[in-house]
């Protein structure tokens, strides 16, 4: 097959002359195309079939054990200025990116199937999608596209249509961490990506081009990309309103998107927009739109069970694809946090043995099409996207952060989400439990400096006024000894209920110099086994932790030096101040 457009066929023809395939496969995004590869992987060992009558049409992967997780220390944003990319992001000169990326491509695909994967985040016909082509030597990626992307002969038509597109390149490579990159041209709209087949180094429409490359393409056309996950409420009467949320990897977004009120909330439901990743427009009213440029969830498997999620658990019942979970006696995916069934191989194929670690990988993930979601909304295939009644950040913190609490104004909120920290999870390589500052949750996804993605989230409120309020959530605050203060999952829909209470003026709060917080009483806490000083301690704020915090948010900012945007320093400082004002009053 060839492509009409010129500069996307020549770009195909550069490349497989460069690493030399021994066969180009366009592909079509069919049924059989998909089943054709499975087949291809299950013959080569890739993939295996998992149970065929508990989990029919489920396989699994297991990847190189060095293989398991994205690389930030290995992912660069390559922008001729390196203040362009900006303290956030590890960065390259572009020809030099450019040289060490096609050397390390050169001859890579000898023997294998160099295959053509034309994409489409976002519903097929929203003028809200961007288009991108993924060249790649891995069947296990084009399978996960699939899964992922509107993929194949309706993307590539667009793509025709368009005549642009996000070029993205892959090998897998040796799967050498050694010889492993990550490596975005956002000037170029371009990625390249080598010696990795992990989701979010491999399949390059999720992190590399939906949030790096069109973070950077947001600011440039007036729209933001960003890593949240979109979800719909519907009360009793029937009114849905669509909140979006940015909470870091691994800190159950997944969960949130995929919530199941609980008993005591009859007439309740939630709507799956996406789990990961929303684009975000205005419209000619001014009001901001979401899509889920993502046709799929490639969400974190363990601790998924029917108690925690159990539209996921049953989502992953068939038609999925896993990686690196463990499997039982009879076949079956097992991993952490499943309520049945004991593992009888660890995530690397071997023996289970306790004492080698865990059976599952704690970063093991399914694939799966969104559709296969009971509670998928039919919405986020709607060319228009869903309207945002509120945008909500969080983090993992185990101190500090109150449950919930709204931001004063639009700018107070972006200083919120500038401020975000979590404490660090298994989705990434490196420590685990570390606070680390995660603006937005897009410490490693912005393409481009954040001094300059503040200045592009605080020129909002120029183009619109109606604009969502701005909250910000903990699910993860602790006592003393370590216990969960919130009892979470399916509970957190009442603290989403105040966000919409407020959205509404509906809802009582306290004004404290970080916004206002619900007074225990404004929560709804029927038939909820919380005690009085567990909600007290959760609805209140410390100030003198709140001081540090504060100070600490600032010393953050600084590092962004003069292009930090000078609001920022402004609501910091109102901020601190008021506390200041607090501390005198209470001594
Ligand atoms: C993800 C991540 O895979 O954020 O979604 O790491
Ligand atoms: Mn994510």
């Amino acid at each position: 097959m060839t492509s009409k457009l010129e500069s996307l066929q020549s770009w195909v023809d550069q490349v497989a002359a460069h690493t030399q395939p021994e066969a180009i496969h366009w592909c079509t995004g069919s049924d059989e195309e998909y089943q054709d590869l499975i087949e291809l992987m299950l013959a080569h060992g890739t993939l295996t079939t998992l149970n065929r009558e508990t989990h029919p049409n489920c396989y699994l992967h297991l990847s190189s054990p060095n293989d398991v997780a994205r690389v930030e220390h290995l992912t660069f944003i390559c922008t001729s200025g390196k203040d362009d990319a900006g303290p956030n992001n590890l960065w390259m000169e572009p020809a030099e990116a450019h040289e060490k990326m096609d050397a390390l491509f050169e001859g890579c695909m000898r023997g294998r199937i160099m295959y053509v994967i034309p994409y489409c985040m976002g519903p097929i016909d929203s003028p809200y999608s961007r288009c991108g082509v993924e060249i790649t030597d891995s069947a296990y990626v084009v399978a996960n596209m699939k899964l992922m992307t509107k993929m194949g002969n309706k993307a590539l038509e667009r793509i025709e249509r368009e005549g642009k597109f996000v070029r993205g390149l892959h090998s897998t490579g040796e799967l050498d961490p050694e010889r492993r990159f990550i490596m975005h041209f956002p000037e170029e709209l371009s990625i390249k990506s080598y010696g990795s087949g992990y989701g979010g180094n491999a399949l390059l429409g999720k992190k590399c081009h939906a949030l790096r490359i069109a973070s950077y393409q947001g600011r440039q056309e007036g729209w933001l990309a960003e890593h949240m996950l979109i979800v719909g409420l519907e009360n009793p009467d029937g009114d849905v309103h669509y909140i979006a949320c940015a909470f870091p990897s691994a800190c159950g977004k997944t969960n949130l998107a995929m919530l199941i009120p609980p008993e005591s909330m009859k007439g309740w439901r939630a709507w799956t927009l996406g789990d990961d990743i929303a684009w975000l427009h205005l419209d000619e009213d001014g009001k901001l739109r979401a899509i889920n440029p993502e046709a799929g969830y490639f969400g974190v498997v363990p601790g998924t069970n029917e108690k925690t999620n159990k539209n996921a658990y049953e989502m992953i019942k068939h038609d999925a694809i896993f990686t690196n979970v463990a499997t039982t006696e009879d076949n079956q995916p097992w991993w952490e946090g499943k309520l049945d069934g004991t593992p009888a191989k660890d995530w690397q194929g071997r023996n289970y043995d306790p004492s080698t670690g865990k059976a599952a990988h704690p970063n093991s993930r399914f694939t799966v099409p969104a559709t296969n979601n009971p509670a998928y909304s039919s919405l986020a295939d709607a060319p228009t996207g869903v309207p945002i009644s509120a945008i909500v950040f969080g983090g993992r913190r185990k101190k500090v952060a109150p449950l919930v609490y709204q931001t004063k104004s639009w700018e107070h909120g972006v200083l919120v989400g500038a401020g975000t920290a979590s404490e660090t999870t298994a989705a990434m390589v490196g420590e685990v439990g570390k606070v680390r500052r995660d603006p937005m949750a897009m410490k490693p996804f912005c393409g481009y400096n954040f001094a300059d993605y503040w200045a592009h989230w605080l020129s909002f409120p120029e183009r619109s006024e109606h604009l969502p309020k701005i909250f910000h959530v903990n699910w993860f605050r602790q006592d003393d000894d370590g216990n969960f203060l919130w009892p979470g999952f399916g509970e957190n829909i009442r603290v989403l209920e105040w966000i919409i209470d407020r959205v509404e003026h509906r809802a009582g709060a306290k004004e404290t110099p970080i916004g206002f917080l619900p007074h225990a009483e404004d929560l709804n806490t029927t038939n909820l086994d919380i005690s009085a000083d567990a909600l007290e301690e959760l609805t209140s704020i410390d100030t003198a932790q709140w001081r540090a915090e504060m100070a600490s948010v600032l010393e953050y900012l600084e590092g962004y030096g003069d292009r930090l945007p000078e609001e920022l320093r402004r609501q910091q400082k109102m901020i601190a101040d008021a506390l200041n004002e607090e501390m005198a009053k209470a001594s």
